[in-house]
């Protein structure tokens, strides 16, 4: 008798027959995720300006994202522990997936020293001074109490010299097979089962992506996942790298594309064979007045706004999508209200949410290639 509920599964549902797009569906104790999916970022255990109840029934959010980077150094392990893991301190009963730290300690923290042993960082709270290790990042995200849990990999800049890239996932695969064998090791601490999705690295290199990709095929895992793109690379350099690591990930599971991206970027990805994503444009560029639309990109901070009191998006059905006028909204986010940022941010998310959910209807009925061609010249239009 297992203790810890079923295992991850992914049933592949449908594929797109002029493209690699396909639609699944993702089981975890927490509940199931229909893909392709967007994924909401709550880096420090909340979708930043947006309440549990509105991810969940106005918007259908399926799975939330944390970062072990920011959750360990604030509210600590102690606190999550105590509170029988983040699904029960912040109140999200869904699936959620957390990042390794593997990224935010490069972007983030002061002072980082990379070595075979894992990384030493200080705090960008504090200056304190901490190690992650393949083994500890395994520890942590278990008392975390992800659903979905990323191995700790090394995420290089754009650009980066080849030798570098090389040595770089040489690296990433000895630290996959220390997390693999902490993380076989270890038990759930709260009851429910979780699964550790291992990430390809390799730069822009193509015999860098393909021999990362093999490897990362080869530890067989419930899901892979893409990392090291959108970090200022050009779109046309992603998708070729996408393509190439999507044909030698195994089409039965299911494959997360790590911070990507714009509207046009999650749709090209889709047509290569990914199914999961996650980023911060939608919820980052809202608190900055960024809006995105089914007919392009409004900066809703511009003058053209000023006196137009018509609907943020009149057919949405987001309630406050017909409640708010637009120049109320550029009034709020003008002036740094709160409700700017809570009315701007719900906005972004439901339509990444509708995005994901109409290419997987255009999908499952077969018209995704065509839909996708009209809706990437219209999606990246500036209002
Ligand atoms: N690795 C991890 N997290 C990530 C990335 C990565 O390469 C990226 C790159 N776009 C975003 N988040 N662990």
């Amino acid at each position: 008798m297992t203790i810890f509920g079923a295992r991850m599964k992914f049933k592949l549902q449908a594929q797109d027959p002029l493209s690699k797009a396909r639609a699944g569906e993702i089981t975890t104790d927490h509940g199931s995720i229909q893909t392709p999916i967007f994924m909401p970022v709550g880096t420090a255990g909340t979708v930043k300006a947006v309440h549990q109840h509105e991810l969940k029934n106005d918007i259908q959010a399926q799975i939330i994202l944390g970062n072990t980077y920011h959750l360990y150094l604030r509210p600590g392990l102690d606190v999550l522990e105590s509170a029988g893991g983040l699904h029960k301190f912040n109140g999200w009963d869904g699936p959620i997936l957390t990042d390794s730290g593997g990224y935010q300690v490069y972007s983030l923290s002061e002072v980082r020293k990379i070595k075979e042993e894992g990384v030493t960082f200080r705090s960008h709270i504090d200056g304190s001074k901490h190690l992650f290790t393949p083994e500890n990042v395994m520890d942590i995200q278990r008392t975390i109490g992800a659903d979905i849990i990323m191995a700790f990999d090394e995420c290089t800049p754009y650009p980066c010299d080849y030798i570098y890239a090389k040595k770089s996932i040489e690296m990433t695969h000895r630290w996959l097979k220390r997390c693999c064998e902490r993380f076989d090791s270890t038990e759930p601490k709260y009851g429910y089962s979780q699964t550790l999705f291992p990430i390809v690295q390799g730069s822009v290199y193509k015999d860098l992506r393909v021999k990362s990709a093999e490897v990362i095929a080869s530890f067989e895992r419930e899901g892979n996942a893409i990392g090291g793109l959108s970090v200022g690379e050009p779109a046309e350099e992603m998708y070729a790298m996408t393509e190439l690591v999507c044909d030698i990930l195994p089409a039965q599971k299911p494959r997360y594309l790590m911070g990507v991206g714009t509207p046009v970027n999650i749709l090209e990805n889709i047509a290569l064979g990914v199914d999961m994503f996650d980023c911060v444009m939608p919820t980052r560029n809202a608190r900055n007045g960024m809006l995105f639309t089914k007919n392009g990109i409004i900066n809703i901070k511009n003058e053209k706004w000023k006196n137009d009191f018509s609907a943020i998006e009149a057919d949405s059905d987001l309630a406050s999508d017909k409640f708010y006028t637009k120049a109320y909204l550029r009034h709020l986010i003008h002036s740094g209200e709160m409700l700017g940022a809570q009315i701007a941010t719900l906005h972004n998310l439901h339509f990444y949410l509708w995005l994901v959910k109409t290419a997987r209807e255009k999908i499952i009925s077969g018209e995704f290639y065509n839909w996708k061609k009209t809706m990437v010249d219209r999606l990246a239009q500036r209002l």
